[in-house]
């Protein structure tokens, strides 16, 4: 997979040589390229953004070298291109449109700055390649560029070969792989030693039962998601609700979605 980011902050995505991502970098298995807007300005000062039309705060930035940018980066047409724009209105990135993301051959990140990118220029790309405008949640950002690092880092990590460990993906909260915990927060998770400070690992985790700790993992994830995520709980898709999962919803208080709290 080839990932471009165009971004007047070059420098920001330095930490995709790090860690995981840097070492799948070095192994060939995703391609990154981050490009300078200011590559595409016209003027000796290297300006990129203007005055708003209609007044108000700040600076917009201008489509001109966006539009110039877009056309040197953009690879050959294919459905399975993106043009991703950062953006606190646009819509909710979540864990399936990481996976989404994860089957394309080519985004393009596009991080404004200032007010906002000139909005024709996503309508004059929305002629050649799919544009999303994608939310990384409900609070301001400064610029996109930290919202890509997050959305890189959750597409990346679902690429083959990526993760050392092919089956730590499922299990993580979310639970992308489709399996037991799809849907839920992970539950806590323990090591060594068996007594810290007084306080003992869950003795179910040294049974060696390994039915009791799936089981249990499960209690766990679907207490902590009821508890802090009711959003999440009004959100599985129906039939995913066993016996013993509403007897613990039960237990702690919540009501079950489709189900009588009388019951
Ligand atoms: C700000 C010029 O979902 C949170 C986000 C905040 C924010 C994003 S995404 N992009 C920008 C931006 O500011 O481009």
């Amino acid at each position: 997979m080839k990932i471009d980011v165009i971004t007047i902050f070059p420098e920001y995505f330095s930490p995709l040589r790090v860690s995981v991502l840097g070492k799948a970098a070095e192994r060939g298995l995703i391609e990154f390229a981050v490009h300078d807007l200011r590559t595409w300005a016209h003027d000796v000062h290297k300006s990129v953004d203007d005055t708003p039309f209609g007044g108000g705060p700040g600076m917009v930035m201008s489509p001109v070298p966006w539009g110039e940018a877009l056309d040197a980066v953009l690879g050959p047409l294919s459905p399975d291109t993106r043009l991703v724009v950062p953006s606190p209105a646009g819509v909710p990135f979540r864990q399936e449109t990481a996976a989404t993301y994860s089957r394309m051959a080519q985004i393009v990140f596009a991080c404004g700055r200032y007010e906002g990118i000139d909005a024709r220029f996503a309508e004059d790309a929305r002629t050649r390649v799919p544009v999303d405008k994608v939310s990384v949640g409900d609070y301001v950002l400064s610029g996109g560029e930290p919202a890509v690092l997050v959305m890189i880092d959750a597409i990346c990590r679902l690429l083959p070969g990526v993760l050392g460990n092919a089956a730590s993906a499922p299990d993580d909260s979310f639970g992308a792989g489709g399996g037991p915990m799809a849907g839920l927060l992970e539950g806590p998770v323990f090591t060594r030693p068996r007594v810290w400070r007084g306080r003992e690992v869950p003795a179910v985790l040294l049974s060696g039962d390994h039915a009791a700790i799936a089981r249990w993992r499960r209690d766990e994830a679907l207490r902590r998601t009821a508890a802090l995520r009711p959003d999440l709980m009004a959100m599985l898709p129906p039939g995913t609700l066993d016996g013993r999962d509403r007897e613990v919803l039960h237990e702690a208080g919540f009501p079950i979605p489709g189900e009588d709290m009388a019951h």
